[in-house]
């Protein structure tokens, strides 16, 4: 064992020196297939090259990834966004449609090349309309000629885990967001997979190390993950290596990976139960007969019986701020800004539940925020170019960033960075309310010295987190809750990282097939996020939410409102119509007395502080436009 380890590292190092100039080149067709993945249910699926599970991207640090990518769904846009990759010097290739791009239409050819300059575990999915649960989701793996365990270990496997609807999702967004899901009640999976099917056998040998690289793919169900019989080592949380630590069970919520080294067993006579549980507590109402396990079976013997899982008694996961990371990486000095973002769901005017931070929901603007930043000048410094519902923050080169993201919401929620990983500094606890800075004074709360990194993080219940990063990566990289669901209700921002820098980096650097795609659908390539290019400053006509509830209307009163709209008619479309006419015309007044008055008092509330240079709300105040503008 000890020579085939060491002849695999001579021959991994000598392929690393080969491999530093590898081009991989990937031709992917993204269409439709049937699939049944739970035994439950077939449906179509998006997939790839008519391959479903879509295939794993696989690549080297160093190299160079292709990606040819076609749109052959025949009905709708697409894009490609590959998961925790910095995508440094390419911010236009990390597929966000209408921020980065825009979506790539029906028929259409896409390209897709960046450099990978990081190793780890990472994934690749649709980032347009809600769209990657239905299938078009898969793995990125980076091998790494240097990695610190590569003598811990024989052989490196990948699981992924994810949830599974009956429905595709066009639909199921359509009634989630919608005047009769007031509450903004999520719909729930119908069940779990794991590598997109059930009761998978992983073959393993005995008295050997995996590497095992996990992925949940999720639209929305976190997941606990085990295996009954053996304990594993953590070393890597999203890519980044941390120092070995035995654990049994973990917790993955939606878009977060994690590397494990497990050891076999001596013994070929029994195989053992893999199991992931969906994390019911995300679930608003559990349906009848809902499954939330799935088993796959670590196979020392085949010809032996596949156990059932065995029931436990209560979750108890590693907490994954414990880590620490292998290049023990010391906390970041003071941030130069810090932004205190709040996140809340509440109705707006047309009945809907939606995600805010800060009072703002997203909502994309119509020229895509890179475009915006390429096109306005010296005014790319100004958020007012990048209409409200972005929710801009504009950062300037080479700082430290931070953070404080407080949960005003009583569920569970991964949020996720775009362009970079950040250090936790703290993760408060559920019900702990919001994070108070006089915790670390009077050290009830000290930050750690070498803190733990990721690119994906839970927020606990109405709990808080403070997170660090350095603005060392010119962009437009988005800040969201991975709930795809809450991706489809607002929860987003957009940090707008060196954006004259990033003029600068990008100069006459857009493959004109990026234009192309603009141009087939008619969306507007320059000017500000209204694609006005004469007046940036003037954003008239920009995309915005819906206005506020009037005074005193709460999401109560909407649920009346439409339980009895529901119960009086059962069909008679027109007295809903009159019901929802009461909405907007009876109380329209009154409600846009508020939103103005809203407008006015938010004027993005700058604290400077003692600790921080500057401390800043985000939100509010754009130019006295209000974050809620109707007009
Ligand atoms: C990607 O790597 C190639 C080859 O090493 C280099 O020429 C190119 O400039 C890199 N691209 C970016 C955007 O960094
Ligand atoms: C699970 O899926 C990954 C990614 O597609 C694949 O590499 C791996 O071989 C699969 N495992 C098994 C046991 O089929
Ligand atoms: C398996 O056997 C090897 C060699 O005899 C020994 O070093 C190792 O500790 C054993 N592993 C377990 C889990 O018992
Ligand atoms: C697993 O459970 C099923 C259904 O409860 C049962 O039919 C089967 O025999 C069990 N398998 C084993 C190996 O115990
Ligand atoms: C799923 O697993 C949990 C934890 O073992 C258990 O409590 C629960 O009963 C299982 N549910 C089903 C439907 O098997
Ligand atoms: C952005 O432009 C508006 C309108 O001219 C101005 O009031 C505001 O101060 C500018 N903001 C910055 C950061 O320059
Ligand atoms: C320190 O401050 C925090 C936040 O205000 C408070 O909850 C905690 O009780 C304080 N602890 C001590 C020892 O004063
Ligand atoms: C991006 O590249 C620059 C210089 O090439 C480097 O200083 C910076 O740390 C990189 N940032 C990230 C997030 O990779
Ligand atoms: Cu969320």
């Amino acid at each position: 064992m000890a020579l085939t380890r060491v002849m695999r590292l001579l021959s991994t190092a000598f392929l690393a020196s080969a491999a530093l100039a590898d081009v991989r080149t990937y031709d992917f067709t993204v269409g439709w297939v049937n699939r049944n993945p739970d035994g439950q249910h077939e449906r179509r699926v998006m997939a790839i090259n008519g391959q479903w599970p879509i295939p794993t991207i696989h690549a080297t640090v160093g190299d160079q990834v292709v990606v040819n990518f076609k749109n052959d769904l025949g009905d709708r846009p697409c894009s490609l966004h590959f998961h925790g990759l910095y995508m440094n010097g390419t911010t236009h290739m990390d597929g966000v449609a209408q921020s980065t791009q825009c979506p790539v239409p029906a028929g259409s050819v896409f390209t897709y090349s960046f450099n990978v300059t990081q190793p780890g575990t990472y994934w690749y999915h649709s980032h347009v309309d809600g769209q990657y649960p239905d299938g078009l989701r898969g793995p990125l793996i980076v091998r790494d000629p240097e990695n610190p365990y590569a003598d811990q270990f024989d052989e490196e496997l990948v699981l992924t885990l994810s949830d599974w609807y009956h429905d595709e999702m066009p639909g199921l967004i359509s009634s989630f967001l919608s005047v009769t899901n007031p509450t903004g009640a999520e719909p729930v999976p119908n069940s779990a997979l794991m590598n997109d099917t059930q009761n998978l056998q992983i073959p393993v040998q005995p008295g050997k190390t995996y590497f095992i690289r996990i992925v949940n793919m999720a639209a929305f169900a976190a997941q606990y993950f085990w295996i009954e019989g053996h304990t594993f080592r953590i070393i890597e949380l999203d890519g980044i290596y941390h120092k070995p630590t035995e654990a049994e069970q973990i917790y993955l919520t939606a878009a977060q990976r994690v590397g494990i080294l497990l050891t076999t067993k001596n013994q070929t006579t029994d195989n053992f139960a893999v199991v992931g549980s969906m994390d019911q507590d995300l679930f608003d109402q559990i349906p009848d007969g809902l499954n939330p396990n799935v088993t796959s079976y670590l196979v020392y013997n085949k010809d032996a019986p596949m156990p059932n899982a065995t029931d436990i008694e209560e979750f108890n996961p590693f907490d994954d701020t414990e880590l620490v990371p292998t290049d023990e990486e010391a906390l970041y000095e003071d941030p130069a800004v810090s932004y205190t973002i709040d996140v809340k769901m509440d109705n707006l005017r047309d009945g809907t539940n939606y995600a805010f931070f800060n009072d703002v929901t997203f909502v994309r603007p119509k020229v895509p925020t890179l475009y915006t930043v390429l096109t306005s000048g010296d005014l790319a410094t100004n958020e007012t170019v990048y209409g409200v519902n972005t929710h801009p923050l504009i950062l300037s080169h080479n700082q430290v960033v931070e953070i404080v993201l407080n949960n005003h919401d009583p569920g569970k929620h991964p949020f996720h960075l775009h362009g970079h990983a950040f250090q936790v500094l703290h993760r408060g606890a559920e019900e702990g309310g919001d994070w108070d800075p006089e915790a670390l004074r009077n050290g009830s709360v000290t930050y750690p010295a070498t803190p733990m990194r990721r690119d994906t993080l839970l927020v606990r219940p109405n709990g808080n987190f403070v997170i660090r990063f350095r603005s060392d990566n010119p962009g437009v990289w988005l800040f969201h809750c991975h709930i795809e669901w809450h991706v489809d209700s607002g929860l987003i921002l957009t940090f707008v990282e060196a954006p004259l820098q990033l003029q600068q980096q990008l100069n006459g650097k857009i493959p004109e097939d990026h234009f192309d795609a603009c141009r087939a659908q008619d969306m507007p390539i320059e000017g500000n996020a209204a694609g006005n290019t004469v007046n940036l400053l003037d954003t008239t006509g920009m995309n915005v939410s819906p206005g506020l509830l009037p005074e005193g209307f709460t999401p109560k009163g909407i649920v009346a409102l439409t339980f009895s709209i529901l119960a009086g008619l059962l069909g008679i479309a027109t007295i809903v119509w009159y019901g929802l006419g009461e909405i907007s015309n009876v109380e329209q007044r009154e409600a846009e007395q508020k939103i103005d008055a809203f407008a006015e008092k938010s004027g993005g509330v700058v604290e400077v502080s003692g600790v921080h240079a500057a401390s800043i709300r985000s939100g509010g105040g754009h130019a006295g436009s209000g974050p809620l503008q109707t007009r």
